[in-house]
């Protein structure tokens, strides 16, 4: 049978197999390491403009290879308030007392947050707790041009200071939940980002969006949440989204700059646990070529 009757996307490098139309796809045979070559990666590098968020099954990375694979991507970025894992320079854990269960881009209330993020699953739950992807490039293509050009317009204001209680259920001890808290806003964070960013690689537009958003520049909160609600329902609609169902094991990397994510709390009192390295961002630009600024720090 031919890869096209198979649906495979293959280059004599990738095995790439598509989830879905618009976002996500499998690469089979890759083994991820630190000393992975640089035409593998460079390949890897052209699907993830691509297809947003690529994972990779099977894979055998400890926590030295994760950041080794992270660093040849770019410059590891620590996480501006949370501390990484002792030894490491990015890796940070989350384990069921971090249920990221609401939609958003990892750290955008920092200027220059991180373009690319590689999350490894070290222990997944029997069922439940997969984790959700949305394209922000094709949602901005979904727009009606009249509220393209509002969004190509607008800025928003990103803190660190965000109701994460908004979405958290309430079985986890609040003690637990609010050191976590205390922890993530410690030094506080407010960061002006244009709505829609261009990409610094392939010019795409995509709108930048998530939980990180306090209000719309210029705009009263009410007012802000009413329009985010229009742009994020763009992002999240099932056709620019993709589902991941983890096996311990399991590694996704993601291009931050075009995506939002968010995991699913459903698992309950199973035992899940994740490791997340990142890699630097660029401060991103609007389709002006105004760049993102900081507004606040402490
Ligand atoms: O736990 C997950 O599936 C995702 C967590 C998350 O938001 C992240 O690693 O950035
Ligand atoms: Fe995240």
């Amino acid at each position: 049978m031919s890869n096209a009757a198979l649906n495979l996307e293959s280059n004599d490098l990738l095995n790439i197999q598509p989830i879905t139309g618009r976002i996500g796809a499998e690469i089979r045979g890759v083994k991820l390491s630190a000393g992975l070559d640089a035409v593998t990666l460079g390949a890897i590098q052209d699907a993830l403009l691509r297809y947003k968020v690529l994972f990779f099954r099977d894979q055998t990375l400890d926590d030295a290879e994760q950041e080794g694979l992270a660093e040849l991507f770019g410059d590891p970025a620590a996480h501006p308030t949370v501390p990484v894992r002792a030894g490491s320079r990015c890796l940070l854990e989350l384990d069921g007392t971090r249920r990221a269960n609401s939609w958003h881009t990892d750290v955008t209330f920092v200027e220059d947050y991180p373009k690319i993020c590689i999350l490894r699953s070290l222990v997944a739950p029997a069922f439940g707790g997969d984790t959700l992807w949305a394209n922000t490039a094709t949602a901005y293509n979904d727009l009606p041009a009249e509220l393209r050009e509002l969004a190509d317009k607008l800025w928003a204001v990103h803190s660190n200071e965000y109701d994460y209680t908004a979405t958290q259920k309430p079985d986890i001890d609040p003690t637990v939940l609010a050191e976590h808290r205390r922890v993530f806003t410690s030094t506080l964070y407010e960061t002006e980002h244009p709505l829609v960013r261009v990409h610094p690689q392939n010019g795409e537009r995509s709108l930048l969006v998530g939980h990180f958003i306090k209000r719309v520049k210029g705009l009263s909160k009410a007012d802000s949440q009413r329009l985010l609600e229009i742009f994020q329902g763009y992002a999240t609609r099932e056709e620019n989204t993709v589902r991941w169902r983890w096996r311990a094991g399991d590694v996704a990397i993601w291009d931050n700059r075009a995506t939002l994510h968010r995991a699913v709390d459903d698992y309950g009192t199973q035992d899940r646990l994740v490791r997340r390295a990142t890699v630097a961002g660029e401060v991103p630009v609007n389709v002006d070529g105004r760049r993102s600024q900081i507004v606040r720090k402490g």
